[in-house]
């Protein structure tokens, strides 16, 4: 099996770029460790670095954002981070040749239940005319992503990534601690019978969403004359890993009941890497209107609606949102 450096010299990835990379994915490790520690982080503290002394008590969310901003900090090749655990822009090194933003531990809430979480990146180039402390960094569409990816921390420890060329999947292996590509090109199917939805907010969906939901749920007697099952894990990385591995749509729609803040999942750090993937497996990404990589994000921690995966059915799903 091929190893991940070597994929990424062979798809000519510069080289400043695979080592950034590779300083993402060596926090990765870390975190799956202590993931994988669960319960036990908390007491097997001794392998907590200094850049967190005292601090023992905090959440593997916040730790893992710790450890993946230090090895950022420490690289050399990062003008900028942004990350859902940080209110604000965190100024790197000047004049370094990228940006980075991430969901350090995305899908926090199945922490505690042992559940599959996992930590979603994007990578761009930094812009010259913009101070390093300036959010204004990050005002670049998701088409401009040089890299995307996420590292799923589940039974096993998978990274999917894509960085412009097709979206690749690898399995860290832990007795030699490197990730070996398992799934050369994700392909995912433009047909689908699998849905994934947080049904409980029904009743916070707009009319059009809602009736293309009813139209999945009647089944072989409705008008789709197909049925449909529904997954859901409470994770955007562990629905969307299902969806680029087998295919399927997941949707979280906006909220009509909350004009002031309707979508839930972030545009720069989860939808838009998430969209890169799937644009890159053959799959669609729109929020209800509009294609997810060409939004210029107003801020960092802007929210969108989402509607992705198999292109047949994120395009049936859109034209009940008209
Ligand atoms: P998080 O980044 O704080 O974990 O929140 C994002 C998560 C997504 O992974 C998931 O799809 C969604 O929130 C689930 O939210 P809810 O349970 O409110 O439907
Ligand atoms: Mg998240």
């Amino acid at each position: 099996m091929k190893r991940l450096i070597p994929c990424l010299e062979q798809d000519k990835v510069e080289i400043e770029l695979i080592l950034l990379i590779k300083t993402i994915l060596t926090a990765c490790k870390e975190i799956s460790f202590r993931v994988g520690q669960g319960a036990l982080s908390n007491v097997l503290g001794s392998t907590l670095d200094e850049n967190i002394q005292g601090e023992t008590q905090k959440k593997l969310d916040v730790i893992s954002n710790q450890l993946l901003k230090d090895m950022l900090l420490e690289s050399g090749k990062v003008r900028t981070i942004a990350s859902e655990e940080e209110d604000y822009v965190v100024a790197a090194t000047e004049n370094a040749p990228y940006i980075v933003a991430f969901d350090p531990l995305d899908g926090s809430s199945n922490i505690d239940i042992n559940g599959q979480i996992g930590t979603i990146f994007t990578i761009y180039r930094a812009k010259n005319d913009v101070a390093a402390d300036s959010e204004l960094q990050f005002a670049q569409k998701g088409s401009e992503q040089v890299c995307a990816g996420y590292v799923l921390y589940g039974p096993s420890t998978m990274l999917a990534l894509t960085t412009g060329g097709p979206s690749r999947l690898y399995t860290l292996d832990k007795t030699q601690g490197c990730y070996l590509l398992t799934t050369e090109k994700l392909t995912i199917a433009t047909d689908t019978q699998e849905f994934s939805v947080n049904m409980s907010n029904f009743h916070q969906w707009s009319a059009g969403f809602s009736d293309y939901i009813n139209d999945l749920l009647l089944g072989e007697s409705g008008v789709r004359a197909k049925k449909f099952n529904m997954r859901w894990n409470g994770a955007m990385v562990g629905d969307m890993h299902r969806v680029l591995s087998r295919g399927g749509i997941f949707c979280y729609p906006n909220d009509i009941n909350k004009p002031e803040q309707p979508a839930k999942l972030r545009l720069l750090y989860e939808a838009n890497p998430m969209a890169m993937l799937v644009e890159n497996a053959n799959g669609k990404a729109y929020t209800e209107h509009e294609r997810i990589l060409d939004i210029l994000p107003s801020h960092i921690h802007q929210r969108v609606a989402v509607v992705m995966g198999s292109t047949n059915e994120v395009n049936k799903c859109l034209t009940y949102l008209k």
